[in-house]
């Protein structure tokens, strides 16, 4: 004779498990990644190049495979699903925890969808997560490259821009020379790898600048932009601010552009030497802004290095 059920089961229990399991920087299995990440693309294949959000929400910069750092962020800001988030792309390369950072990420994403945004910055690429960590990190853990395919096969789905409350415009990089209005973003085809070049290149690799118009960009991919450029651009989309990433701040966060422009960056003393804050962005229910800094969590077992001047690109 069967037990009757006292309470219904909670249909989520697996996968609120593997949360509890990422929260304590433990890897999941590959076939979880696999099944997981085959839900995350059912969930952002739907979403738009200009995923609209809803405010209140917290925005937030790189935080490139700093685990630790990234439960601090969550400690300070509140967990998913009581604040809203909305990330702006880098989540692996350069720190030791890629492979739970953009797993617990994704995880968030299929267990929360409404609650959670997350853009794609240029490090989530085929190419640069070879080179600047990403891949090495999944051969170390699962002995193979099949995690690394799966979420790099996942990167091409995420979204390329943001747009909270028709009013504040997010993405990781910066502004295109191609690219005169969120429509034209809109059309994109966005599910490939990064292009070398071309509108969706720029949005996740440009950069402003403090001269005019249209510049090389010295990383070799997208371009600088201007304040007349970030003033025509919100301008022209009724805009009142482009909050973006991508760049090494030491306070966390730097407005540019008259206020026009904002960068987050919320990997604190990034590649754990360079020393700087990280910053996260809340916006209220009314549009109000708050910036919240923090300094690297306490962390252990991790190599104890020397500050010294950043000058990271990337
Ligand atoms: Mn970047």
């Amino acid at each position: 004779m069967s037990v009757p059920a006292i309470v219904a089961a909670n249909p989520h229990a697996g996968l609120d498990g593997q949360i509890s399991q990422l929260h304590e920087c433990k890897p999941l299995a590959e076939n979880e990644v696999r099944a997981l990440c085959e839900k995350a693309r059912e969930i952002l294949i739907e979403e738009s190049n200009v995923q609209p959000v809803k405010c209140p929400v917290t925005i937030c910069g790189d935080v490139h495979g700093q685990f630790h750092d990234l439960a601090e962020l969550f400690r300070i800001g509140g967990k998913t699903p009581d604040t809203n988030y909305c990330f702006l792309g880098d989540y692996v390369d350069r720190g030791y925890y890629s492979v739970e950072t953009v797993t617990l990420l994704v995880a968030l994403k299929v267990r929360y969808p409404d609650r959670i945004t997350i853009l794609r910055g240029n490090h989530e690429s085929r190419q640069i997560t070879q080179v600047y960590g990403f891949y090495d990190e999944c051969l170390r853990k699962y002995g193979n490259a099949n995690v690394w395919k799966i979420f790099t096969d996942l990167f091409d789905y995420f979204p390329l821009t943001a747009l909270v409350e028709n009013q504040i415009f997010c993405l990781h990089g910066g502004l295109s020379p191609s690219i005169d209005s969120l429509d034209h973003i809109r059309d994109l085809d966005r599910v490939q790898e990064v292009p070398h070049e071309g509108p969706m290149c720029d949005l996740l690799w440009s950069d402003p600048d403090d001269r005019c118009g249209w510049g090389i960009s010295p990383r070799g991919a997208g371009y600088t932009f201007g304040q007349d450029i970030s003033e025509q651009f919100n301008h022209n989309n009724s805009l009142k601010l482009v909050a973006r990433a991508h760049q090494l701040v030491m306070e966390g966060y730097n407005w540019c552009h008259d206020h026009k422009v904002v960068t987050i960056f919320s990997a604190p003393n990034y590649c754990y030497r360079c020393g700087n804050m990280a910053a996260i962005l809340e916006v209220d229910d009314n549009m109000g802004h708050t910036f919240i800094q923090f300094e690297p969590a306490p962390r252990r077992g991790e190599p104890d290095v020397t500050r010294r001047t950043p000058d990271y690109f990337l």
